[in-house]
């Protein structure tokens, strides 16, 4: 069997299967800290491709689109694979899920799917949270298991609003946290801010940046937020949480494109699947 090592997966190819791996040292880094960067995994153009498709989906009267509620701009974007024939593709995306097979080793369906828009100067905070609180008191998930993927679409950097991580927060489970329906639009279950101080200074915070293309992994008990964007640049980042079937919702409060009702596990496509997209005008197919 060979492999060689492409954008910070490990490629191998055996009896002609390509697989996409993160390697063992990766692995590794993700149970100590609670989440990967890794650079250069999506191509510029593939990252141009998923963009055109945002416009017109963002335009959509549709309660999946959540809007600012200071400036009326679009702040998230849900259920893009039940509205569009790319996203159905990109959530299945073997850059995506392969890597998450690994990390979870057992079958896991598609939970959530958004992408997150921080407008130039008007993009609001998220506090600081972890998903694992919203899952479990909103959708009765009984444990921190599901994993959040995301792909950055625009350059990130320390103006636009980067997401911060606080290296392993995630170690201790769940942080005691309370529901704010108050600070944006989008209600959140946020961590207790004494909980947070603790949790800085025996640690500290990262700050996610990165090129179009990168992608982020990180645990569902991971403490993370990401502030206002002050800047000229819109800071736009896709979303993918996928969740052990065994670990399904139990007690779901929210719609189902807060948290996907359907469990069935997925099954990764082939890795040129954003390919037919390239240079085509957007049409809607679902
Ligand atoms: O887009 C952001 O800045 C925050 C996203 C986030 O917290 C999440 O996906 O859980």
């Amino acid at each position: 069997m060979d492999s060689i090592n492409v954008n910070n997966l490990v490629i191998i190819y055996s009896l002609g299967n390509t697989e996409m791996k993160i390697s063992n040292i990766q692995l590794q880094q993700l149970e100590k800290d609670g989440f990967l960067i890794l650079p250069g995994i999506f191509s510029a153009q593939e990252v141009e491709t998923i963009k055109a498709r945002l416009p017109s989906l963002f335009a959509e009267k549709s309660e999946a689109n959540i809007i600012e509620r200071n400036s009326g701009v679009v702040r998230t974007s849900m259920g893009l694979h039940l509205r569009d024939d790319l996203f159905a593709d990109l959530v299945r995306h073997p850059r995506l899920i392969e890597p998450a097979e690994q990390i979870l080793n057992e079958p896991f369906y598609i939970q959530q799917v958004k992408v997150n828009v921080k407008a130039a100067f008007s993009g609001e905070i998220w506090q600081w949270h972890t998903d694992f609180a919203t899952h479990n008191n909103e959708d009765g998930v009984p444990q921190p298991k599901a994993i959040n993927l995301h792909i950055l679409l625009d350059d990130v950097n320390e103006f636009n609003g980067p997401l911060f991580f606080v290296p392993g927060s995630h170690k201790a489970g769940a942080h005691s946290a309370t529901l704010d329906e108050q600070t944006t639009s989008y209600p959140l279950w946020v961590t207790d801010i004494e909980r947070v101080r603790d949790v800085i200074t025996r640690s500290s915070i990262v700050s996610a940046k990165g090129k179009p293309g990168t992608v982020l992994i990180f645990h569902d008990t991971l403490i993370h937020g990401s502030p206002n964007n002050m800047s000229p640049w819109d800071r736009t980042i896709f979303s993918l949480i996928v969740n052990p079937v065994s670990n399904a919702y139990t007690a779901p409060t929210r719609p189902d494109h807060k948290h996907h009702y359907d469990t069935t596990p997925i099954q990764p496509v082939s890795d040129d699947c954003l390919r037919r997209y390239m240079n085509q005008s957007v049409v809607h197919s679902l």
